[in-house]
């Protein structure tokens, strides 16, 4: 019997009995830019001008879910001065620990002046309040041992809600139980995608798969980041995943839930191959976005559009890592998969440089792009494990990429990720320590930035991009590739930083992950939520985050990169959700709880 625990929130309160509100330079120029990029909402109205801050100020941030009892613990204070503070046990009164503030400093992306309390030293489960002395200023928290167990299910179970061609029944989805939606039987091929085999209008199956974002599209590109980040997510934690039950249709059979939930996006991804060729349709979607409908009301037709490089490569990894995470569980399938994977690279080495072109008629998602160095490198090093044929590895090796924190359009680091966890001893000690050394190399450049934050918070102006939250959650997934490296927890704790950043360390005041945390976003970009008429959104996403492109012209209390964020269905580019910004949440959550 499956029980849904989902709507479960960890309640702490954060109390704030002095607001401070500074204002800082009222006036001057907006800090928003429109530019060009594909909006997910058709016609976005004139951006306003955003006053420049003003900066919200007053309560002290802190992970809003939880501590577990040996992480980092550390809260921002707002404010100058030299200060005291203190830990009470909120359930006896009586005090744990008592620390001096670290010295106020800036931190530039929200221009607040902070200090930071840091108790790590307090690691007893149980409810605790800090309290700065000399202030009213004071915040609740708690240590638990399961602290990132139920947001981390919720995290995955996200997936099960974005699942296209199935209908999601009350006894899993509680409240947010909806009909199936797109079936995705009857899909045509987009005249960019015509082949002899295959002309405009043929006509294709792909069903399932997951809903890309707050539309209901489905893109190749995407779709394969989430689903290797979600794979990895299980090899690396493969005894904490044998005991998750998320509650889905499939709890009960003899696989993972994770495998369960990812085989929902391999079905549909195996169908995005042409098998006349190999080659792979960049998307599956309708011309244009849909309205603020549920998913079965949205039913437009769907096009496969123009097969492409990355889309091909992108599969073509994806492929090969399947067929080795389901070889245990499904040995014929497995076998389908390596053949798929190993046809699309075939189809690539044709077609070099296919670039997606946005036809005229399609104004959905573009997930574009024009370098394709990172892709062949991931899918060589991929195909390299699963065939273990030497070209493969040369390749690899002569493309000579360096790794960077992973998103979709660069996917430098994650040949180096599965090289250096799933060899099988293939490699010699040169070659392994080469790839570790540049992958070090990059994790301690992010804990650098860490250690000289105001936030101790590994992310700095330029990391305030479309999706920030996966910039700060994807840092965290190279950083626990260092930690399971060396055991040196200053990656650990940097990683710690970048959560508790996601969850409520930031100077919006929000945890970003949907009903989790004192205060979490409510209004998500997010059709199914929209269009439900249930308050509360679906759970366990995390929003976009901050950033100060303001693309979809909405209204925004500033215009600073980490404080241009507003909870507002309007805010298609801070507030929609996706499911490559929940798949490093989900990793990085079963990394540091199987690690407790
Ligand atoms: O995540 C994408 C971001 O990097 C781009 O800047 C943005 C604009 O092109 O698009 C984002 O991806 C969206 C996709 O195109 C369509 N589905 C929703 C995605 C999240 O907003």
């Amino acid at each position: 019997m499956k029980t849904f625990t989902l709507g479960f929130v960890m309640r702490i309160q954060v109390f704030i009995l002095t607001p401070v509100l500074l204002v800082l330079n009222g006036c001057g120029g907006s800090g928003s830019a429109l530019n060009t990029a594909a909006p997910t909402q058709p016609e976005p109205p004139p951006a306003p001008v955003t006053p420049d801050p003003p900066v919200q100020e007053g309560l002290i941030k802190l992970n809003q879910v939880g501590f577990l009892p040996n992480a980092k613990k550390v809260a921002i204070i707002p404010g100058e001065g030299e200060r005291e503070f203190i830990v009470v046990n909120t359930m006896d009164n009586s005090q744990v620990m008592a620390g001096s503030l670290s010295s106020h400093a800036v931190w530039a992306p929200s221009q607040e002046q902070v200090s930071q309390a840091d108790f790590s030293q307090v690691t007893s489960e149980g409810s605790y309040r800090l309290d700065i002395m000399g202030s009213d200023l004071s915040a609740e928290f708690v240590i638990d041992d399961n602290a990132l167990g139920d947001v981390h299910d919720a995290a995955l179970k996200s997936y099960y809600f974005n699942r296209a061609t199935a209908a999601l029944e009350a006894e899993y989805a509680d409240k947010w139980s909806r009909p199936m939606g797109h079936p995705d039987e009857q899909v045509l091929v987009h005249a960019s995608a015509s082949s002899t085999e295959r002309p405009a209008g043929f006509q294709v199956s792909a069903p399932k798969g997951w809903y890309d974002a707050g539309d209901y599209n489905k893109y190749i590109v995407n779709s394969g980041i989430s689903t290797y980040t979600l794979m990895i997510s299980y090899l690396h934690h493969s005894a904490f995943y044998q005991q998750r039950d998320i509650g889905i249709p499939e709890s009960n059979d003899a696989i993972p839930d994770i495998l369960n939930e990812v085989k929902w996006n391999l079905d549909w991804m195996q169908a995005m191959q042409d098998p006349n060729d190999g080659g792979v349709y960049h998307k599956l979607t309708t011309l244009n976005f849909s309205g603020e409908l549920m998913p079965h009301e949205a039913n437009a037709q769907r096009y496969v559009v123009q097969k492409s490089t990355a889309a091909t490569l992108n599969f073509s990894a994806v492929m090969a890592v399947a067929s080795r995470v389901y070889s245990p569980y499904f040995p014929e399938l497995a076998q389908e998969y390596a053949r798929q994977a190993e046809l699309a690279w075939e189809w690539a080495q044709e077609n070099e440089n296919v670039p997606y072109v946005q036809p005229d008629d399609v104004s959905t998602g573009q997930y574009g792009d024009t370098n394709f160095n990172d892709e062949f490198a991931w899918a060589a090093a991929e195909l390299y494990l699963m065939t273990e044929k030497e070209e493969y590895l040369q390749r690899f090796n002569q493309l000579d990429i360096q790794p960077t924190v992973p998103g979709w359009p660069d996917t430098s680091s994650l040949g180096y990720i599965s090289l250096l966890t799933n060899n099988k001893g293939l490699l010699s000690d040169e070659q392994l320590s080469q790839y570790q050394n540049r992958l070090l190399d990059l994790a301690s450049g992010i804990v650098a930035m860490d250690q000289e934050s105001a936030y101790q918070v590994a992310m700095q102006n330029n990391d305030f991009v479309w999706g920030s939250n996966s910039v700060a959650l994807n840092k965290a997934l190279i950083l626990l590739q260092a930690f399971r490296l060396t055991e040196n927890t200053d990656f650990k704790h940097a990683a710690n930083g970048l959560l508790d950043y996601v969850l409520g360390r930031n100077p919006t005041d929000y945890s970003y992950v949907t009903g989790f945390g004192t205060k979490s976003p409510m209004d998500i970009h997010h059709r199914q939520s929209r269009a439900d008429e249930i308050t509360e959104p679906v759970p366990g996403f995390v929003a976009g985050g901050a950033q100060n492109g303001q693309q979809d012209g909405c209204s925004y209390p500033s215009g600073l990169p980490a404080t241009s964020y507003v909870d507002d269905w309007c805010s298609y580019s801070t507030n929609e959700i996706a499911i490559n910004w929940n798949a490093p949440l989900v990793y990085v959550l079963a990394g540091m709880q199987a690690e407790n």
